[in-house]
């Protein structure tokens, strides 16, 4: 997949993508990352990317001129991507929304500062607006890596053959079941018994008992829209009567 990323500041991802599973899936060749840097696609004397906003008010506006321009040369290469821009007023990522756009070939990322961008370039050349929550960064450049790194584990070979992305938290609805590893006892601390039982069924079993408690515990909104067996309404009924019996 080809992910082309329009920002003011491309130095700031460096590191994030070169490092761990995505600097693997670049390597491999799994993931292709661009960076276009809009400043060069300015025509003013300085090279601006700014403005003062029309009607007055706090903060910067981001020009549509450089914006389209460089818009304009990455669509030329990728005529079918996807364009997306990041900002708060966007449809929120989620692990569907994620999932989704790892199908496509390409997606272009544009990253917004200061107030944001003049909305005749976000009408002229954005499909669609996503949001990776309910705050405000001081760039779109966090929340471009942050949709990077979540639909990059959806594209086949990135986590490795062995793991799936299917088997982590909120693929299914739920919270993640706690993890151990080495040592067995940690200071008198010890590892649930029958993670060391070499029991599959029963250690599974174990695992899903306690991703429902989690999900009960941390996140009982998230049991509304989860996909549950009638074990697991079982295992939850008598999770929700310790809980209430114990309160
Ligand atoms: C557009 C994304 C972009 C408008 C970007 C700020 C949060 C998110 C930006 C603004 C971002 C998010 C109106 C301040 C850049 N902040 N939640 N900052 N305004 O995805």
């Amino acid at each position: 997949m080809i992910i082309n990323i329009l920002t003011i500041f491309p130095e700031m991802f460096g590191s994030v993508f070169s490092s761990s599973i995505l600097g693997r899936a670049c390597a491999q060749g799994l993931l292709d990352i661009r960076l276009t840097d809009i400043r060069p696609f300015s025509t003013c004397k300085h090279k601006n990317t700014d403005d003062y906003p029309f009607g007055g008010g706090a903060g910067m506006v981001m020009m549509a001129q450089p914006i389209l321009d460089a818009m304009a040369a990455v669509s030329a290469d990728l005529p079918d991507a996807r364009r997306i821009y990041l900002g708060p007023r966007g449809r929120k990522l989620t692990t569907a929304v994620a999932r989704d756009l790892s199908a496509e070939k390409s997606l272009i990322l544009l990253c917004g500062h200061y107030e944001g961008v003049d909305q005749r370039a976000l009408d002229a050349c954005v499909d669609e607006e996503i949001s990776i929550g309910d705050y405000i960064l001081t760039g779109g450049e966090l929340a471009a890596m942050v949709l990077t790194d979540c639909v990059a584990r959806f594209i086949p070979g990135v986590l490795g053959s062995a793991d799936s992305p299917e088997e982590e938290s909120f693929s299914d609805g739920l919270l993640e079941y706690p993890q151990y590893t080495r040592p067995r006892d940690l200071n008198g601390k010890t590892v649930p018994e029958v993670l060391l039982s070499g029991d599959h069924a029963k250690i599974r079993a174990w695992r899903r008992r306690e991703s429902l408690a989690a999900t009960l515990r941390f996140r009982p909104d998230l049991l509304k829209s989860a996909i549950l067996s009638v074990d697991d309404q079982k295992t939850l009924k008598e999770l929700e009567n310790k809980c209430s019996s114990e309160s």
